[in-house]
């Protein structure tokens, strides 16, 4: 195994507010981080997936109290919902955070104690703006921008004016810019992708103040802050708290390794200001302190990125939210995946979401069509017909594969071609790109069928061998795109495998186990002779109700 193989890689999502259950919203980036960590996985790589939950926000002490609850007790029921959907919902996440962890709320003391010490945190005042749902401070500038009103749920903004500990972003402004130029450019790419989103970042980063990162009023909801003895009780400020989450469930000797080859942060647009700059200079302020110049080393300088995805929109253009009450919620993903089955909606979410700058509407149509279309007409169609053809012509088996003139499935560029496509797919996190180059393998097993018409092909005398080569190698390709596939629609791809002799890909990836993929899409590797079995369709066609 080359050290390739081995390599680390860290991938994780927002950690999400427990004021209420979860949604779509939320499903969506823990999928879409699911489906590349499985890809890292597939190929060999050391991963690291993280995702978990945000707890010590003020609205969800409000939520708790409407609810005759404590924070703790309501901040536990909605951990416990997010953790059964991500289970349920087969995320092969390797931790959960909750900030209310032990773990995660020392790290976070430490931390701040460390840039209490350096100087970069220190006591102020703050008058100003705050976005209550969003949990944001908006100085003066923005909020009369805004309208005093909140940008995301038109909410009145709250004036406040208090005592709190400051964070020196203003000094970080031009280490930010340097970063960022650095990056550009650069084999990883901008720090901020997708690219375009990263210009209204960094002017603002030039005009970027110091900011408050403590609170008073929390009622001990929060973390304290360390060292401060004023009688308002200052709690660490929940973003501040949140974004070391990506810090604290690595800060072992275990684990430090995935932190120092440079995380892959999936979030949404709601909240890339503080990924773009605050969570940058903190990095770089930290690593100022005594032991912690790993937190900024030049792996992480060089690979660490942020892709900011858009969101989705009901039909009518509405960005699903707790608030407005038009998500889907977790009884609504449930039928989905009664109806079409896990993997059908993984395939819709990773290929058909928001990954770029532009919003995606949910529609239950365009589900249908790309279920029909991309699944049943595509690798359940063809994986059944190659196995109808095999059982009956074949006696269930594969033949050899020897005449090499019908190879071209194999030798002709087109294959080559979209193993390249697929990776870049990936390796850039354009999902959709990866999914169509690994549709595109079946689509060309569907037209070698096309061309060499096997089932007009006699099973015996001469044309028998010119049979058998042309369903071997039918059956190969569908092998490797279900190799390809795997990351998205992994229970059916495993069901396949073992339906053709390759139940040892599953066995190795069982337990998050890594794979071995620039193996496992040579061409040439399912065994002559080798009994396949037909089983049902993985992907029966879906009849849509006549009204
Ligand atoms: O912001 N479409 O938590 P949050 C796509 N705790 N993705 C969506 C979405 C939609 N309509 N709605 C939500 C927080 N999301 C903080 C994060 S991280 C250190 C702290 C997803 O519960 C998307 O990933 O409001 C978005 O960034 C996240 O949920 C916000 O979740």
């Amino acid at each position: 195994m080359s050290t390739h193989d081995r390599k680390p890689f860290y991938v994780t999502t927002p950690i999400y507010y427990v004021n209420d259950k979860p949604h779509l919203g939320h499903v969506y980036t823990t999928m879409v981080a699911d489906v590349v960590a499985r890809y890292h996985r597939l190929r060999g790589d050391d991963t690291f997936f993280l995702t978990g939950v945000d707890e010590h926000a003020a609205k969800v002490s409000d939520k708790a109290a409407e609810h005759g609850l404590s924070p703790q007790q309501w901040a536990d029921q909605n951990a416990a919902a997010f953790r059964d959907v991500f289970a349920k919902l087969e995320m092969t996440n390797d931790d959960f955070v909750r900030t209310s962890s032990d773990r995660h709320k020392a790290k976070v003391t430490e931390y701040v104690a460390a840039l209490i010490a350096s100087g970069d945190v220190y006591a102020g005042e703050y008058t100003g703006w705050y976005d209550a749902g969003q949990e944001e401070y908006v100085p003066e500038n923005k909020a009369k921008e805004y309208d005093y009103k909140s940008p995301v749920n038109g909410k009145p903004l709250v004036k406040k004016a208090e005592k709190n500990y400051f964070f020196k972003l203003e000094k970080y402004r031009d280490d930010l810019l340097k970063f960022y130029a650095e990056r550009d450019g650069s084999d990883r790419g901008s720090y901020v992708q997708p690219e375009a989103r990263k210009n209204e970042i960094v002017n603002r980063i030039k005009e970027a103040n110091d900011i408050p990162i403590s609170r008073t009023g929390s009622n001990g909801w929060g973390i304290p802050v360390p060292g401060d003895d004023s009688s308002g009780g200052q709690t660490i400020y929940v973003w501040i708290d949140a974004l070391f989450n990506y810090l604290t469930y690595v800060d072992d000797d275990d684990r430090r390794h995935y932190w120092e080859s440079g995380a892959t942060h999936f979030i949404a647009k709601d909240i890339l200001w503080f990924h773009a700059a605050i969570w940058p200079a903190l990095q770089m302020a930290l690593s100022k302190c005594d032991g912690y110049a790993w937190v900024w080393g030049e792996e992480v300088r060089n690979n660490q990125l942020v892709y900011t995805h858009s969101y989705w929109v009901s039909e009518s253009g509405e960005k699903m939210s707790k608030s407005l009450g038009n998500f889907l919620d977790p009884a609504a993903i449930d039928n989905y995946v009664d109806e079409f089955g896990l993997d059908a909606l993984r395939y819709f979410l990773a290929t058909r979401g928001p990954l770029g700058t532009t919003d995606s509407a949910f529609s239950p149509d365009l589900f249908v069509e790309v279920y029909n279309s991309d699944l049943s007409k595509k690798i359940g169609n063809s994986s059944s017909r190659v196995a109808a053809m095999t059982a009956k012509k074949l006696d269930g088996m594969f033949g050899f594969a020897s005449d090499y003139r019908h190879m071209h499935l194999a030798t002709g560029t087109p294959l080559g071609v979209l193993l390249t496509g697929f990776q870049n797919g990936m390796d850039t996190l354009k999902l959709a790109q990866a999914g169509d180059c690994a549709i595109d393998v079946v689509r060309l097993v569907d037209s070698y069928i096309e061309e060499t018409e096997p089932f007009r092909i006699a099973a015996d005398g001469d044309t028998r061998e010119e049979l058998e080569t042309i369903l071997y190698s039918c059956a190969e390709a569908l092998r490797i795109a279900s190799v390809l596939l795997w990351p998205f629609i992994p229970d059916k791809c495993e069901q396949f495998w073992s339906r053709i002799g390759c139940g040892h890909y599953a066995e190795r990836l069982k337990d998050k186990g890594r794979g071995d993929l620039a193996a496992w899409v040579q061409w040439g590797q399912l065994q002559p002779g080798t009994p396949i079995e037909k089983g049902e369709a993985l992907f029966p066609r879906y009849q849509v109700e006549k009204k």
